[in-house]
């Protein structure tokens, strides 16, 4: 997967460098290249926001950077495509190969964590997937576990890193002629800007590519694959501090300990997210139910004549 990553704080990005997403660039499976916003401005100043128009506390990030920062790493199309936001499922207008797709000279200089700069010919191509455009934002669509599932299917994506009160609107909007777009928020908080965003999303993509992680169990088995959150998790020494690690996970009976993982999973999600059981709950069976009974919860059956 090719990744791009424009932002004014390009230091943000070395921790791309470590641990599993550090090892999936080493071994090709993640291209990414991070790029200063700063490089496609023009004046003494180096100026990449002004005040809103409207009025309004802060500041908006100007539109000019960002066009000619997409324009350079994303092939203008040969023919006008419309669409904004199609879904993630797909249906992506496939922008083809143009002119204009190397960086302005010099640009690789500023860029710590990344390494190439344009993309390889043919990239984008008639036959590829055009790139996805994603900017993290306090109002976008949340980021969720199954958008990281279709973020990873994609070929391309360059993430949109805003500062200030966001950028202007007219770059999404002028973008989405050109490619999906997708606004994406990581939760209801406010963040200074959407470097950390990218981080998360890009860690929850990086374990979904083929070849990350060892085994394809472990992506299977997991928090949210079965709607529940998993039970807790114990390792040697079998007593620590005076805490025992429960007998039944040392007991050998690997039914007991199934059904014992289910019953801390659904108990569990029922004290701390109720509203990921409400989801689940018609996968419930009768056993189910009254181990959540017997704690004091009470499951309302969803209605199955609607
Ligand atoms: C934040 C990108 C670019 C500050 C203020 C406002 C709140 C009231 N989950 C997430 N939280 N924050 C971001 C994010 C994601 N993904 C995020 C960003 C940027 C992502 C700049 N900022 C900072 C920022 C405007 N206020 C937002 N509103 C009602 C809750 C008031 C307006 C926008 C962006």
């Amino acid at each position: 997967m090719r990744v791009d990553i424009i932002t004014i704080f390009p230091e943000y990005f070395g921790p791309l460098d470590l641990s599993l997403i550090g090892r999936a660039r080493a071994a090709g499976l993640l291209d990414i290249a991070v790029h200063d916003l700063r490089t496609w401005t023009h004046d003494v100043h180096r100026t990449v926001d002004d005040t809103p128009y409207g009025g309004g506390p802060g500041m908006v990030m100007r539109p000019e950077p960002w066009g000619e920062a997409l324009d350079a790493l994303v092939p203008a199309p040969a023919v006008a495509a419309g669409g904004s936001d199609p879904d993630l499922a797909g249906a992506g207008e496939a922008a083809s190969a143009g002119a204009g797709n190397a960086e302005p000279a010099g640009a690789g200089g500023a860029e710590p964590a990344g390494a190439g700069g344009a993309e390889p010919a043919g990239a984008g191509g008639a036959d590829a997937a055009p790139a996805r455009l994603v900017v993290p934002t306090p109002a976008g669509e949340r980021f969720t576990q199954a958008m990281a599932n279709r973020l990873a299917g994609e070929r391309h994506l360059v993430f949109a890193c805003g500062r200030y009160e966001g950028i202007d609107q007219r770059v999404l909007d002028h973008a989405a002629t050109r490619m999906p777009v997708s606004e994406v928020s990581l939760g209801d908080y406010v963040l200074f800007g959407g470097e950390v965003a990218v981080l998360v999303m890009l860690e929850a993509i990086t374990r979904l590519l083929p070849g990350v992680l060892g085994n394809a169990e472990s992506l299977a088995d997991e928090s949210h694959a079965h709607g529940l959150l998993e039970a807790p998790g114990y390792t040697k020494p079998a007593r620590w501090r005076g805490l025992d690690v429960p007998d039944v996970l040392r007991s050998g009976d690997h039914a007991r300990i199934a059904r014992w993982r289910r019953d801390q999973a659904l108990l569990r999600t029922a004290r701390r997210r109720p509203d990921l059981l409400a989801r689940a709950v018609a996968e419930l069976d009768d056993r189910d139910l009254a181990v959540l009974a017997g704690a004091g919860f009470r499951i309302e059956q969803p209605d199955m004549a609607k």
